[in-house]
């Protein structure tokens, strides 16, 4: 079997989403995930003038090879636009790999360690009373976990939270960045009693996460972690950024609770000091910008023999390929934690059929041969590209934050 054409599919069905497909000449298909949400063209170029012509003539079965081909190859090793790129390949040769077993994707994987899937959705609000009010509808539909942000007093805009509600927060198509402004000592003295109130009213045993988007420094990540305490958070998520792994075991000196990192990792090396040292609990890297399955098990892996258990990003930016892929690892992998799900809007959904199902605040894995997700791209020829922006942060004197 030889792979013989491989193409990028750039659509806009919501937001924009990439999609590589690989064709074999027996006629058999892959498709992977390759979007980087403010960066997709990036990835296109790669992909199409330094990936994909290596690619023709290959034997897509040799997915081992074909990744450290692509890794060690580019002499250039690592960084979000090279393992996004990377990953989507390896998503599309595992897809092709499963449909030739005419197995589904966690078959190949090792079987299934579960049943389903637990996630967790999003509730957000622009005050507290109007976060709860998300909560208990998550409750409602069946939810154990749910990630909680509400706006904070005196600052304007703040991360996660929707104008209005059941609107999306993730901007989709601001051409250029929007500028937010962010004030820490506002934040770090709203969040607790956003948790205090989620405890008050739904009780103890909703698993109550958090996500800090990397704004504060380690020293405040303690104070925040300390305080937050008595609530049991499933777990802080991205308290710090975290080039500097070392952030992290101040932060772990401090505080019992749990954190959870690596939605803007790309390999496990950005990982390694986290899980050697134990000073984190779950890892967010993703399928699609950490190097793919290939890479992602082996980070997995070394996770779990430091109680280091998964916690997939599961964004809207991130397209159904990438959710259903990683859907089939979750069924799998030894050390699941729990998965981010954002449903996707019904237009990407359009253009991404698939067999994954949630019910009752969990997926469930689908059994049809390879990851289960496909591109109608008639449908998706109907949404062009439009260049789309991450907002920028500014702290109130006009230094530039993380966003
Ligand atoms: C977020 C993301 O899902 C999350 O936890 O932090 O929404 C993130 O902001 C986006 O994926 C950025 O592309
Ligand atoms: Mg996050």
């Amino acid at each position: 079997m030889k792979i013989e054409r491989a193409y990028t599919i750039v659509t806009a069905p919501g937001r924009n989403f990439v999609t590589l497909k690989i064709v074999t000449d027996e006629g058999v298909y892959g498709i992977g995930d390759a979007t980087l949400n403010g960066r997709e063209q990036a990835v296109v170029a790669y992909l199409e003038e330094h990936v994909i012509p290596a690619l023709i003539g290959r034997d897509p079965q040799r997915i081992e090879d074909i990744w450290h081909y692509l890794y060690r190859g580019a002499y250039w090793r690592r960084g979000p636009v090279t393992m996004t790129a990377i990953a989507a390949v390896d998503m599309a040769l595992w897809d092709i790999k499963a449909k030739v077993a005419g197995m589904p994707l966690y078959q190949l994987l090792g079987g299934k360690s579960r049943e389903r899937v637990m996630v967790y959705g999003h509730a957000t609000g622009k005050d507290i009373e109007a976060c709860l009010d998300e909560v208990a509808r998550h409750v409602e539909q069946g939810y154990r976990a749910v990630r909680v942000q509400a706006g904070v007093p005196g600052i304007a805009s703040i991360y996660g939270v929707a104008k209005r509600p059941g609107e999306r927060y993730e901007p989709a198509d601001a051409e250029l960045p929007a500028e937010h402004v962010w004030n820490t000592a506002k934040y770090l003295n709203h969040a607790p009693k956003l948790f205090a109130a989620v405890r008050e009213r739904f009780g103890d045993d909703l698993y109550v996460l958090h996500d800090v988007h990397h704004r504060l420094t380690p020293i405040e990540a303690a104070r925040l972690g300390k305080e937050v305490e008595p609530y049991n958070l499933f777990w802080l998520e991205d308290c710090v950024p975290a080039e500097n792994q070392e952030s992290f075991g101040l932060i772990r000196q401090h505080t019992t609770t749990p954190l959870a990192v690596g939605e803007v990792f790309n390999s496990l090396f950005d990982a390694k000091a986290l899980i050697e040292n134990q000073w984190i609990d779950y890892i967010r890297a993703t399928l699609t910008h950490a190097g793919g399955i290939t890479h992602m098990r082996r980070l997995a892996d070394l996770a779990g023999l430091y109680h280091v258990r998964t916690g997939f990003h599961g964004p809207t930016d991130l397209s159904p390929v990438c959710l259903g892929a990683a859907i089939h690892f979750d069924t799998w992998v030894p050390n699941f934690g729990i998965q981010e799900y954002m449903p996707h809007e019904d237009v990407t959904n359009e253009v991404f059929p698939h067999d994954y199902r949630f019910e009752d605040g969990h997926f469930l894995v689908g059994e049809s041969p390879g990851h289960g997700v496909d591109i109608d791209e008639t449908a998706a020829a109907r949404y062009p590209y439009r260049r789309a922006s991450l907002p920028v942060n500014r702290l109130e004197d006009g230094t530039l934050w993380h966003w």
